[in-house]
This record gives C-alpha cells, sequence and structure tokens, in this order.
C-alpha cells in the first residue's frame, strides 16, 4: 500500500465522504431560478459495478458537484433496472432467487459507488422490481389501455429459443437475439401492444426542438422512425373478387410495373395461388418462415421466389401482370405487398433478370447509361400521361389520377413498429389483465394494484419454458372477474423491463410519491433532463 504524507486516501476519502453525507451536498432542493438535471444510465444489478459504471458515474457525479457550486438547484439521482433477464439468467445460474440475487447486487453495488466518492441524493432512489415502483407500470398500462394505446393481437413473433420468450424488433440484431445470440425464429403468439406508432409524426417533428442533442442523436432516431412518403392503391387480381394493395414511395413508376410480389405470409396468398402452383408456393412460404427479417433484407443475397399462377391487372395501362411471392418483400412493412418495377428499383431489376420477367423503363436514364435499374430523376417515358415529367411532378399528377379513379391515395408510412412488451419470462412487473370466459378481457381495477408478483424460490419454478413461469401458478392467476365475480384467469405475462426505464427519469422527480406516479408541478420543475449520461445505444430504445 502506498501512502505519503500529503494523500492518503484511507484518512482523507472516508472523511471527506461523511461531511458531504452530513450536509447533504447533492440532496436535491427545488426553488432555485436555476436547475440541472443530471441523469446517468441505471444500471441492471447482475453483478456488483465494473470500471465502466465508474467512468460513466464520475462524469455525472462531476457535473452535478459543479452545478451545485454554481448556485443551481440539482438533481442527481440514482436507481436500479433490477427486473428482466440478466437478473434472471444469473439467478438461474447460481441458484438462488431473483430477488435474492438483486437486492444483495444492490447494497454491493451502493457500497462501491460510496467508495468510489460518487454521491447521489437516495431519497430518490428508484428501484423496479419493487412494488412502489412497478405498480405504476400497472397503472400507466391501465391509463394507456383506457386511451385505446394498448391491443391485443395475434401475431408473428421473434421468439429467442434460448432465452424462451420474444423479444422486440429493437433486441433482434442481424437475426440473432441480442442477449443470447441465438438464431431468432418466428412464432404466433397472442401478445399485447403498445400503440406508439400513433406518436411517430410527432417523434419526428419533434426532433426539430432538441437544439442541443447531438446530430448523431437525431440522425438514429430519424431512421429508426424512418418515415416515407408515398401512395396506397390497388391492382385488382384477374378473376378474383381480391384486389392487392400496394405501398409505394414512386407511385410515377407505375406504367414499369411488370409484376407483383407478395411477401409469403401475405393472407392473400393462399386464396389466389392455383392448383399447380399449390405446392411449390407452400414449401416457399414454409422455408420463408425460418429466416429472420434482416436476413430476408440483405442486398447481397441471391433473389428467390415463386409464381403463384395468379395475374393482377395494372390500373395504369390494363396490362396482366404476373403475381409472384418473395421473402425480400416484408410481411411487416407497408402493405406486405408490392409493384415490382425494375426498370427503377434494383431489387426489382435482380428478380425479373433471374426469373426472366419483363423490364419496361419508366425513367430516362442520362445518355451512354450502362447500368441496370436507374434510380435517379428524369423525365418519365413509355408513361402515357406522364411522359415529360420529372418525379415530383408526376409523383403528384399520378397520386391525383389515383385518387379520381377511387384506385388509391397518397400515403405516409414509417418503419417504426407498435411496441411489443409482453414477455413470457418471471421477472417482471405483472401485466394487470384478467381473461374472463363470459366477459372476455377486463382490466385489474385501479384501487387493486399492485398485482404482486409472487415471490417463486425454486429456480424450476422460474425456468422458462415457452409459456410464462407464472403460468404454472394457480395461486397467482386463480382470480375473480371484477366485472361479473365469476371465476377468472389473471394474465400471467410480464412486462418487457424497456417499460420500466421509459419513464423512470420521471419517478425520480417524485420518487415517493405513494399516490401518483409523480406529481406533475414536480415534474415540471426538474424536467427536461439537462444531461443524460450513458451509451448511445439507448437513442433508439427506451429514450426514443
Ligand atoms: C415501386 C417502386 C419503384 C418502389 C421504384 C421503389 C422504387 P421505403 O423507402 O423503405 O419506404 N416496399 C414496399 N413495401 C415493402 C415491403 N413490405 N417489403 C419490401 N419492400 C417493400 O421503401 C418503399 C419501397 O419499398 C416501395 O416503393 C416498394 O417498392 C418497396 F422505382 O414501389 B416501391
Ligand atoms: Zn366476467
Amino acid at each position: 500500500m502506498i501512502t505519503t504524507d500529503k494523500y492518503n486516501p484511507h484518512e482523507i476519502e472516508p472523511k471527506w465522504q461523511k461531511y458531504w453525507d452530513e450536509i447533504g451536498l447533492l440532496r436535491a432542493r427545488e426553488g432555485s431560478d436555476k436547475k440541472a438535471y443530471i441523469l446517468v444510465m441505471f444500471p441492471y444489478p447482475s453483478g456488483d459495478l465494473h470500471m465502466g459504471h465508474l467512468k460513466n458515474y464520475t462524469m455525472g457525479d462531476l457535473l452535478a458537484r459543479f452545478r451545485v457550486q454554481q448556485g443551481y438547484s440539482v438533481l442527481h439521482p440514482f436507481g436500479w433496472d433490477a427486473f428482466g433477464l440478466p437478473a434472471e439468467n444469473a439467478a438461474l445460474k447460481f441458484g438462488v432467487s431473483p430477488a435474492d440475487w438483486t437486492f444483495g447486487n444492490i447494497q454491493q453495488s451502493k457500497e462501491s459507488l460510496s467508495l468510489m466518492g460518487i454521491r447521489y441524493d437516495w431519497s430518490r432512489e428508484v428501484t423496479t422490481c419493487l412494488p412502489d415502483y412497478y405498480k405504476w407500470n400497472q397503472w400507466i398500462f391501465l391509463k394507456m389501455y383506457e386511451r385505446g394505446l394498448v391491443y391485443r393481437k395475434k401475431s408473428l413473433v421473434n421468439w429467442d429459443p434460448v432465452e424462451q420468450s420474444v423479444l422486440a424488433n429493437e433486441q433482434v440484431i442481424d437475426g440473432r437475439g441480442w442477449r443470447s445470440g441465438a438464431l431468432v425464429e418466428k412464432r404466433e403468439l397472442e401478445q399485447w401492444y403498445l400503440k406508439i406508432t400513433d406518436y411517430a409524426e410527432r417523434l419526428l417533428a419533434d426532433l426539430d426542438k432538441l437544439p442541443r442533442w447531438p446530430e448523431k442523436v437525431k440522425a438514429m432516431q430519424r431512421a429508426w422512425i424512418g418515415k416515407s412518403q408515398g401512395a396506397e392503391f390497388d391492382f385488382q387480381v384477374k378473376g378474383h373478387p381480391a384486389k392487392i394493395r400496394v405501398f409505394s414511395t414512386r407511385p410515377d413508376t407505375i406504367f414499369g410495373a411488370t409484376f407483383m410480389v407478395l411477401a409469403p405470409e401475405h393472407e392473400l396468398v393462399a386464396q389466389i395461388t392455383t392448383p399447380e402452383q399449390k405446392a411449390a408456393v407452400e414449401a416457399y412460404v414454409a422455408a420463408a418462415q425460418m429466416k429472420s427479417e434482416v436476413e430476408r433484407q440483405r442486398e447481397d443475397r441471391e433473389k428467390t421466389g415463386v409464381f403463384t399462377g395468379a395475374y393482377a391487372i395494372n390500373p395504369a395501362n390494363g396490362k396482366e401482370i404476373p403475381v409472384w411471392i418473395a421473402d425480400y418483400v416484408l410481411a411487416g412493412y407497408g402493405t406486405g405487398a408490392i409493384m415490382a418495377v425494375p426498370g427503377q428499383d434494383e431489387r426489382d431489376w435482380e428478380f425479373a433478370e433471374k426469373f426472366g420477367l419483363e423490364i419496361i423503363r419508366t425513367v430516362e436514364p442520362p445518355a451512354g447509361w450502362q447500368g441496370k435499374a436507374y434510380t435517379e430523376d428524369g423525365p418519365a417515358i413509355n408513361s402515357d400521361f406522364l411522359n415529360g415529367l420529372y418525379m415530383e411532378q408526376a409523383k403528384k399528377k399520378i397520386i391525383a389520377w389515383m385518387e379520381e379513379k377511387g384506385i388509391g391515395s397518397g400515403k405516409v408510412n414509417y418503419r417504426l413498429r407498435d411496441w411489443l412488451i409482453s414477455r413470457q419470462r418471471y421477472w417482471g412487473t405483472p401485466i394487470p389483465m384478467i381473461h374472463c370466459d363470459s366477459c372476455g378481457i377486463v382490466p385489474v381495477p385501479y384501487e387493486e394494484l399492485p398485482v404482486l408478483l409472487p415471490t417463486l424460490k425454486d429456480v424450476d419454478d422460474i425456468r422458462p419454458k415457452g409459456k410464462s413461469p407464472l403460468a404454472a401458478h394457480p395461486e397467482f392467476y386463480e382470480c375473480e372477474c371484477p366485472k361479473c365475480g365469476g371465476k377468472a384467469r389473471r394474465d400471467t405475462d410480464t412486462m418487457d423491463t424497456f417499460f420500466d426505464s421509459s419513464w423512470y427519469f420521471l419517478r425520480y422527480t417524485d420518487a415517493q410519491n405513494p399516490a401518483l406516479p409523480f406529481d406533475p408541478a414536480r415534474a415540471n420543475f426538474w424536467m427536461p433532463v439537462d444531461q443524460y449520461i450513458g451509451g448511445i445505444e439507448h437513442a433508439i430504445l427506451h429514450l426514443l
């Protein structure tokens, strides 16, 4: 051990740390006309803190002290993102209950923070796995349900075969689970969703109101929201009552649509496929389900597809064009169907070349053009009443024409999807819903919150099995229907932990409020956050 006369950490550090605690150096005091809300990312307590934490939290501590000395009202709080897989997996590995494991780690981490000399206002501590926090997750969920922002839908979901749970799109990276690294599969399940797409436009537009945000973060968010402007319109299937609706950002190229492509999962596939093509189509659909979205969208992949045997009528010129299925068209984006315009779209060109389909250019390429699809602007050709017009004008004209004929209209699409929030795991907030055979789905009454997560001590009870571990515990799920009083069943799924971390920074502003998630007046004093210190990966996840 090295000591000097001047600096003996074992004497000086405890001395001053004690003093800071006595005077409540970082105790948040509302009232100054200058305020600084300094927010550091809150950790998963799945072990002790590490050097990365020390680096991150030192920055926050430094800034908070500086603002205190400048006379600001400073809020520098801390908490624990305590639900979720990391704690649960660690618990499974070491054979202790997630609760014991988590609280042990919190204690350890707190001591480490204190030793580091970092100071917080601990009266604002937030621990997401405690009922006094997750009660408000349930409350917010119910409020959102009342406003139509929570809904239930059967859909193909990302299934992580190792975690034995559903993953949000954000948690699938290169087709693999973000934690397990396992190849993600598709499964059909009834799930709870948050309708965040209702806010897509506002999220995008309001990025312009964030003057001091790093351009990089705003660019990530813009790309994530992924606004695209185009049109939605119909193609009649020949000899069949069905119409195929497509979304296109280039409706001006419609005269060059020489075939159509449906996603393999598209609902019309089974209806329009001819008997001769049935076997080939079914085999292709089955194979496509095994592939992840990311894989399907990879540009360098050899294009594959199968003809359905059906034809559609191009409404612009009355031509009969073949309808194919191919996995480069995704079920979850736009309408899950496209008009293919090989003359102007590179993927469609490749597909046409491979399968010998017709190619008609509808935009004049520059003189001497040697390339394949021409995706830039230029005067329209082979396009009847659009001929000679450049892209923007041609788009306007064709959309007006579609609207007049009742074929379709202008349409904005977003890449952003609704947020799938149910998880088939134990260590999370129970979803406050009840399933009754006579009344259907009934929300838990507010006065009965929180729906407590039962304490499961036996590790085998916690282990993921493909359905929620809570579904094996009648003492949890058996209940009375709040509407008819009959026998009913609680929802046994739990919430994605990003639900917890989507509003913890608001709870910090009024962390002990027993009656509300937070008092709006107190939140208004402290918000917005003046400085966030955490990884940039949060920009498109819970901080979007
Ligand atoms: C015809 C066309 C011609 C297109 C052209 C592009 C260029 P973004 O910008 O990403 O919104 N598309 C639509 N839905 C799709 C889906 N579910 N899966 C795969 N591709 C899909 O892209 C919109 C364009 O992507 C749409 O415009 C459509 O192809 C294709 F010269 O329609 B386009
Ligand atoms: Zn009932």
